[in-house]
């Protein structure tokens, strides 16, 4: 089997008015849809965070990945890494969300690799991956402080008409009893049973009143997290942790660096989890070292793809790791390969995080995703079990062009309404 082509298709996406620590989103989200195409006419989908520098580094591996046999994964990823240097954790900047290219090449083409090596042997991508550790992945609740608007066309809008998710989902929430309504119009739409409120947007008192008034809400049966995004000092951060323990079943990046991370993990009886301190293998000897944290959540865009997520899943179990899965605004493709993913981590024991009630658009035949009781049924169809809708991706790509995005910039769409706003690393 050989592959014959490789189309690199950006896309814009609805997103909305979303706060966080580095800003607000803008109405659209960036993604790029890889597809390889092989020479007996299947092909195979992966799905990445946009930005033109990523489309830029797919656009010139193209002439490595095309005439490779997609089953050789370890020849394609050495004639990927050739044409990159290494990049360092610093390459991942200091936003909430990962800027570095080889992670993302790597993870585009890997799982468009699996997508239709699932399809050359009839088997889905989780039997590739050593088959199911269970049928079902549960996913959590992911709240967000909002401004009032649905995003898109509708810009900060709203629309009248929208019932259900879809009038909640445009609402603002700029307090807790707003992240409270928020939680239930969620939870009851998509049946999710645990919740993360992602903050670093308020001064911290009014975060940890959002997760008090949850735990009240939700009782002592829904987990619960908070993901401040690395902007609180040390003191702030176990000031905060203090008043929640016994309330989250993990805290996520409360501080910037493993060094932060430890003294706070050393000072708060609560697991601390990170997306932002330990993000690559070079990362691992400092986590354990200085035990900064005591999950780490993976996110095969970020560690270079499936193969290399399942590598972080057994460092996890040999150092006595938890492990949960990290998400940004996203379509199905991701979605599937997240799926996949985490039914076949075996010490995967956290529900994984998913932007994916926020958008409302998909790339795939048969549109949106439907969960089951906060849960994905793992698709035996080959592959990642999902057919390209051509139509609809040649729409969203249009959007991206009249959108006119070249990268996220949380900082430019949070300057529209509070002019000067700056991002800073360490906030509060
Ligand atoms: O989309 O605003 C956001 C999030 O803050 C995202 O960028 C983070 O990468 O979801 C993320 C996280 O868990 O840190
Ligand atoms: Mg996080």
């Amino acid at each position: 089997m050989r592959i014959t082509d490789m189309n690199i298709t950006p896309i814009a996406i609805t997103d909305p008015p979303l706060l966080n620590a580095a800003g607000l989103h803008a109405p659209y989200a960036l993604r790029i849809i890889v597809e390889l195409v092989a020479d007996d006419n299947s092909y195979g989908l992966g799905e990445v965070p946009g930005s033109i520098e990523t489309e830029q580094a797919l656009a010139a591996v193209r002439e490595v990945v095309i005439g490779k046999d997609p089953f050789q994964l370890n020849a394609i990823e050495a004639g990927i890494r050739e044409r990159f240097s290494e990049e360092t954790s610093a390459a991942r900047g200091e936003a909430p969300w990962d800027q570095r290219r080889l992670v993302h090449v790597l993870s585009g083409v890997e799982v468009a690799c699996f997508d239709l090596m699932g399809k050359a042997t009839g088997r889905p991508v989780v039997d590739l991956l050593g088959g199911k550790a269970r049928d079902r992945v549960p996913f959590s609740a992911y709240l967000f402080f909002k401004h009032e608007g649905a995003g898109g066309e509708l810009g900060f809008g709203t629309d009248p008409n929208a019932t259900g998710w879809a009038a909640a989902r445009q609402k603002a929430a700029l307090d807790p009893a707003g992240v409270v309504a928020q939680a239930q119009a969620m939870c009851a739409e998509f049946g999710f049973q645990s919740i993360k409120l992602k903050g670093g947007a308020f001064e911290p008192n009014v975060e940890v009143e959002a997760m008090l008034a949850l735990r009240e809400a939700f009782g002592p049966d829904v987990p619960l997290r908070l993901d401040p995004n690395a902007i609180w000092k040390v003191e702030t951060a176990i000031e905060a942790g203090k008043r929640l323990e016994g309330v989250l079943e993990y805290y996520e990046d409360p501080v910037r660096g493993q060094e932060n991370m430890a003294q706070v993990a050393q000072a708060v009886n609560i697991p601390l989890a990170t997306n932002m301190c330990t993000t690559s293998f070079g990362d691992i000897p400092g986590s354990v070292r200085l035990n900064s944290e005591a999950i780490i959540l993976s996110d095969h865009h970020f560690w270079g793809g499936l193969r290399s997520s399942l590598g972080l899943s057994r460092i996890c179990q040999t150092f006595g790791r938890g492990l949960s899965m990290h998400s940004n605004s996203h379509v199905g493709i991701s979605l599937a390969a997240m799926a996949h993913l985490a039914a076949a981590t075996p010490n995967l024991t956290y529900a994984c995080d998913t932007h994916y009630p926020w958008q409302s658009e998909e790339v795939i035949v048969g549109g949106r995703f439907q969960f089951e009781e906060g849960s994905l049924v793992i698709s035996d169809e080959p592959g990642l079990g999902i057919e390209l809708d051509r139509a609809a991706l040649a729409k969203l790509h249009e959007q991206y062009e009249a959108a006119g995005l070249e990268r996220r910039n949380d900082e430019i769409e949070m300057q529209k309404v509070q002019p000067g706003w700056k991002f800073q690393a360490v906030r509060w």
